[in-house]
């Protein structure tokens, strides 16, 4: 057991100052927007306004992923949303989501702008739309559905709750970390088991359920993030780690992946993406020697 602290909360609680931690800055207690600020809109049917986080990366991938299997109609031009410097805040994003976080998608082929937000509520709206990568027969539908609303229920414990004590907190709180930690692993253990017995999510067919799982547990197996692989023995989910490899081979996926990343390698970001030729031409490094 850890000594209990010393903290006695007020009665009332009062916005007074930044929390610490990583995101101290731009955690706000009320919604809306802080500043006037219209979004570009460019040339393709679809508007992605996003940052390369495991749920922004989840767009991006589904939509690289429709445009591998021919749907034209998936063109999409993908600005950036800077979190940390509080682009989520401005009034064009706000009116796109009122949540104010990314990943938020404006489709502009309906009869009047259909706004979506919300990875999840993204993912089916796409697949939906261009009925893909989401069985039809409605057994197999159910169970795609129920591992994709598993993933939206989920991960904040992996992130918001693992991810913050182990990774982003100003000082390591043991009690946080014991709790988010069971849950992590009871959760990765949870995907070990479901994938011992299936190649992806709903059986064989790559779908919507991959799509929306793989950033963020993935992510966690091949220690892409929190750096915690390690700590979380990683190596012990074989099942699930044999399909976070498979994935991770995708060539969809490899480029997903690359649009709106602001970190890492330069030739594996490409800040916006407006045409399929950005990946080989606009990537951060070729911007970089351009000058
Ligand atoms: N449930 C939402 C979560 C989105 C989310 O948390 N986005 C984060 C980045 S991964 C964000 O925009 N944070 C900005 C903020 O909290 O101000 C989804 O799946 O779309």
């Amino acid at each position: 057991m850890t000594k209990s602290s010393s903290y006695t909360p007020p009665r009332v609680w009062k916005w007074e100052a930044e929390n610490g931690g990583a995101f101290a800055s731009i955690n706000r207690p009320i919604a809306g927007p802080t500043h006037d600020k219209a979004l570009p809109v460019g040339k393709h049917p679809l508007q992605l306004y996003s940052l390369a986080t495991p749920n922004g990366v989840k767009v991006t991938i589904m939509l690289e992923e429709l445009l591998e299997l021919g749907f034209t109609g998936a063109e999409y031009d993908a600005w950036l949303i800077r979190i940390n410097d509080g682009d989520q805040f401005g009034s064009g994003f706000v009116a796109v989501n009122p949540n104010s976080k990314i990943p938020a998608l404006m489709d502009h082929s309906t009869a009047t702008p259909t706004r979506v937000f919300e990875s999840g509520a993204i993912l089916l709206y796409l697949a939906e739309k261009f009925g893909a990568l989401l069985p039809a027969d409605p057994a197999h539908r159910a169970e795609c559905l129920s591992w994709l609303f598993w993933q939206m229920g989920s991960a904040p414990y992996l992130g918001g709750g693992f991810g913050h004590f182990y990774n982003y907190a100003p000082e390591k709180f043991e009690y946080a970390i014991n709790r988010f930690t069971m849950e992590a692993k009871r959760q990765l253990d949870v995907l070990d088991r479901h994938l011992a017995d299936n190649r992806y999510m709903c059986g064989d067919e790559y779908t919507i359920a991959d799509i929306a799982i793989w950033p963020w547990y993935g992510g966690a197996l091949l220690n892409r993030q929190y750096d915690a692989a390690e700590f979380l023995d990683a190596g012990s989910y074989t099942h699930a780690m044999r399909w976070a490899k498979d994935i991770d081979g995708r060539e969809t996926v490899r480029r997903g992946r690359m649009v709106n990343r602001v970190r890492g390698e330069l030739n594996e970001q490409l800040h916006e993406r407006h045409d399929a030729s950005d990946f080989t031409t606009k990537t951060q490094d070729k911007v970089a020697a351009a000058g």
